[in-house]
């Protein structure tokens, strides 16, 4: 079982008790719980097989420890059963529309009877919803959005959900004598940010035997289909993954015709039609002769193209790019150096500044914004002006002790409703580095949005737009706004784009930074991280900048400390 899904249990329950109106502290423990779970890049699972104990999680007691235990063990925990068997199943699931959550949940199961997904969107589309004492005719378009989001993506799962995923069949095909050689390829090797399932090639000579030893994969609940080509498997998690058998003499054009996308398959075999070749999974043809198909270079090279990065085939003019030798050299991982966006005890976070900066220090980074909550986002203790200015000492004095990082006095200021700011100027241009985010108030006209945007960026303190759409994939909508007027808007004032790397965030998406690229826009990664495993998400918000085209010199975390220095003082 994967921590998202753990972490999806104890928000659960959590809600489960809000629903009871059970005591407030037992049901934030549970959400802090939650968020230590899924925050964390450490696979929970892999905790107990290395006998290492839950109670060195932050925010996880001895009691919820014990809980989350018995789900890894079970799938799920005493309590929780007992809370789920006190209301009507669909209830739960009305509860985690955008939008509703528990206490109004629990209104529409009062006032209409409301008990499921479906009563709920029968309810919303004839109207009765916007009846209802604290709802009105907004709320109830949102909750058939909600419905709409919800349903749209459940069949998907998260990259970094089918990372960890990836890691335990990593474990498993290493350890087997008659794979020789395998590769993971589709969606997951393009790196897009949701996957549909796992397609994997596997070198091997004894393929029965090869079958037989890939099922016994612990992490599998069924065995799909077997043949002599492939073998499908559901996981426990309900992952499909396809394992097929191919020759060393076509490595290559298999991995190159299931890495897809499809549609730059197409635009590939497009070329290979003009010169009468022919191009599929076993290799490039000209009549019976195989021209390639050894590797995917040999493949690209004999079609007179660049090997083209698996996160760009997306047909996005990369084949042309290609063909003329234009491909830009894409960011990597390796090229950062430092983070722009993390949390700490002080707001929202599991650990303290020292703990953060000891933990960017390890990843080798020269530099860690410690970017904290305001005040006006006050379930996570956000900061006010006096303690902003106190937490930046406190900052201040840790970055002293530490040579080789700078630890950047930061504030993810909210942009309030009107644009102003949540913290007074005086106080964010005392501070090294401004993040402005908007977490309240989401459903303003385009107009009033784009203007609260702008108004933000021009106010001339904040150094970056963080999660420009404010989206969460599968479950909150994107905000609504002029995208061309506030980028134009961010180049004018040199304020940097977030890319921020929470793996359900990926805000801004590839195809937005793609946009605001061609207009001029310049960004930055932030892992957003809330514990020190968090920092780790940075390899998944690397792939949308590969996936946009971004270059080394589009980011600013691949600069050094002494031009980040330069460049913060001369702005
Ligand atoms: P997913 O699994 O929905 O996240 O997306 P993909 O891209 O992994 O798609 P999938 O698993 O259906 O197929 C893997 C690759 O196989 C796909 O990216 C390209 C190739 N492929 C599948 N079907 C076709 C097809 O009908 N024509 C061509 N040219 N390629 C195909
Ligand atoms: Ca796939
Ligand atoms: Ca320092
Ligand atoms: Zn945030």
């Amino acid at each position: 079982m994967e921590n998202s899904r753990v972490a999806d249990l104890l928000d659960e329950i959590a809600d489960l008790l809000e629903l009871k109106g059970a005591n407030e502290f037992r049901i934030r423990s549970y959400q802090a719980a939650s968020r230590t779970v899924r925050s964390t890049s450490r696979r929970l699972q892999d905790m107990i097989e290395q006998g290492e104990s839950f109670e060195t999680l932050p925010n996880v007691g001895v009691s919820t420890a014990g809980k989350i235990r018995e789900i890894l063990d079970t799938g799920t925990c005493k309590r929780l059963e007992e809370l789920r068997a006190e209301w009507p199943q669909g209830l739960i699931q009305v509860m985690g529309v955008e939008g509703i959550g528990p206490r109004k949940a629990m209104k529409l199961y009062q006032e209409l009877g409301v008990q499921s997904l479906e009563e709920l969107q029968q309810a919303a589309a004839a109207g009765r919803i916007q009846e209802v004492e604290g709802f009105g005719e907004k709320s109830q378009r949102q909750i058939l959005r909600g419905i709409q989001t919800l349903s749209g993506t459940s069949d998907r799962i998260l990259y970094s959900e089918a990372v960890q995923q990836v890691e335990s069949l990593r474990r498993h095909l290493a350890e087997l004598d008659t794979v020789k050689q395998w590769e993971i390829a589709g969606s997951y090797r393009r790196g897009r940010e949701t996957v549909g399932d796992l397609d994997v090639l596997v070198l091997a000579e004894d393929r029965m035997r090869a079958a037989t030893q890939l099922s016994s994969h612990k992490e599998i609940a069924a065995v799909i289909s077997q043949g002599s080509e492939k073998l499908s498997v559901r996981l426990q998690s309900g992952l499909q993954v396809d394992f097929r058998f191919c020759d060393a003499a076509n490595w290559g054009a298999a991995v190159f015709y299931f890495t897809g996308s499809k549609d730059h398959n197409i635009a590939v075999r497009r070329i290979a039609q003009e010169h009468d070749w022919k191009l599929n999974e076993y290799g490039l043809f000209s009549g019976e002769d195989r021209m390639a198909g050894k590797t995917e270079q040999e493949v690209y090279a004999a079609l007179g193209l660049q090997w083209i990065p698996p996160e760009l085939r997306e047909d996005r003019g990369e084949v042309e790019a290609a063909r003329q030798g234009t491909l830009p050299v894409l960011v990597d991982l390796d090229d950062i150096r430092g983070d722009f966006q993390s949390h700490t005890v002080a707001s929202d976070g599991s650990h303290t500044v020292q703990q953060m900066a000891d933990a960017a220090r390890k990843r080798g980074y020269s530099y860690l914004a410690i970017t904290d909550h305001s005040k006006r986002v006050a379930m996570a203790q956000g900061l006010d002006d006096d303690r902003c200015l106190r937490h930046a000492d406190e900052i201040r004095s840790v970055d002293a002790q530490m040579e080789d990082l700078w630890v950047m006095a930061g504030i993810e200021v909210d942009i309030l409703q009107s644009g102003t700011l949540d913290l007074k100027h005086k106080t964010l241009e005392q501070l090294d580095w401004v993040v402005g985010s908007i977490h309240y108030d989401r459903r303003l006209s385009e107009d009033k949005m784009t203007d609260r945007l702008l108004a933000a960026i021009e106010s001339g303190v904040i150094h970056c737009l963080a999660h420009p759409l404010g989206r969460i994939i599968g479950r909150r909508e994107p905000l609504l706004f002029d995208t061309a007027r506030v980028f134009e808007s961010c180049v004018n004032n040199g304020v940097f784009l977030e890319i921020n790397a929470q793996p359900d965030r990926l805000d801004l998406p590839d195809t937005y930074c793609q946009d605001a690229r061609s207009m001029g826009a310049m960004f930055t990664l932030g892992s957003d991280a809330h514990s020190v495993g968090g920092l780790g998400w940075m390899g998944v918000g690397i792939n949308v900048a590969r996936r946009a085209w971004l270059q080394k010199e589009h980011i600013l975390n691949t600069v050094s400390v002494s031009t980040l220095r330069q460049q913060l003082e001369r702005s």
